[in-house]
């Protein structure tokens, strides 16, 4: 099966977002991946639903939403308004995860789950036949441009064991860290879907079209 990359559009240039979007798409890429952090979960600030919607309202693209947020309940609605097709909501936020999968579908969006590095796979037993996507963080979530941290490629491993002995149809997205190196590491350990960011792509010495092609030749995909 054919590896999707979704390009992490917070390491774009906000400056010309439109160009960068354009280069995107003749690319090949396949998701543009949002970061949503609100500077409680995550030690940072990004961007909100008014980026989407602009975007939304220049591309076909398929928008994933990473939201590192607290309270995501109250926010999903705002978002898949703005254009989501697929949002991840931290486990660590939820404290009822059922309710929030519910509400994803309700709006018309797909469901997915993301993991910090340090929490375990076992919070997934439960739900896991019931999102679409799961999406395993290589680094702290925050920032871009951090080192992948080294448990990461067994957890996909792992996981994809899960998916497979359950027989379910989820993908496993990886976010952090995706460099030219760690890729097909990562694909090899089972991810069909990878963020790419200061690492791959927006490397500003190759550029986007560059990056996603050296990208596909390593992982001849
Ligand atoms: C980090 C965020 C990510 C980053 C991505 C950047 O909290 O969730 O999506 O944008 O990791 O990629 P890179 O290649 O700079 O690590
Ligand atoms: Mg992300």
């Amino acid at each position: 099966m054919k590896v999707k990359l979704s390009a992490s559009i917070m390491c774009a240039d906000f400056s010309c977002l439109k160009k960068d979007i354009r280069k995107l798409e003749k690319g090949g890429i396949d998701y543009l991946h949002f970061d949503i952090m609100d500077g409680h979960f995550v030690p940072n600030f990004t961007m909100g639903p008014d980026i989407l919607k602009t975007v939304r309202k220049i591309t076909p693209l398929f928008l994933d939403t990473h939201l590192m947020i607290e309270n995501p309940d109250e926010y999903i609605p705002v978002f898949i308004e703005a254009g989501s097709n697929l949002i991840f909501f931290h486990i660590e936020t939820s404290l009822h995860p059922e309710r929030t999968i519910q509400l994803i579908k309700e709006q018309g969006a797909k469901p997915g789950i993301a993991l910090n590095p340090c929490t375990p796979l076992c919070r997934l037993n439960y739900l896991l036949p019931k999102v679409s996507n799961i999406l395993i963080m290589g680094v702290e979530p925050g920032f871009a441009g951090q080192t992948l941290i080294s448990t990461t490629i067994p957890k996909v491993r792992s996981l994809k064991k899960m998916i497979k002995e359950r027989n379910l149809n989820v993908e496993i997205e990886v976010d952090g860290n995706v460099s030219f190196a760690n890729a097909p590491l990562m694909v090899e350990a089972g991810a069909n879907v990878l963020v790419c960011g200061t690492s791959s792509i927006f490397k500003s010495k190759i550029g986007i079209g560059k990056g996603i092609k050296k990208l596909r030749e390593v992982l001849k995909s």
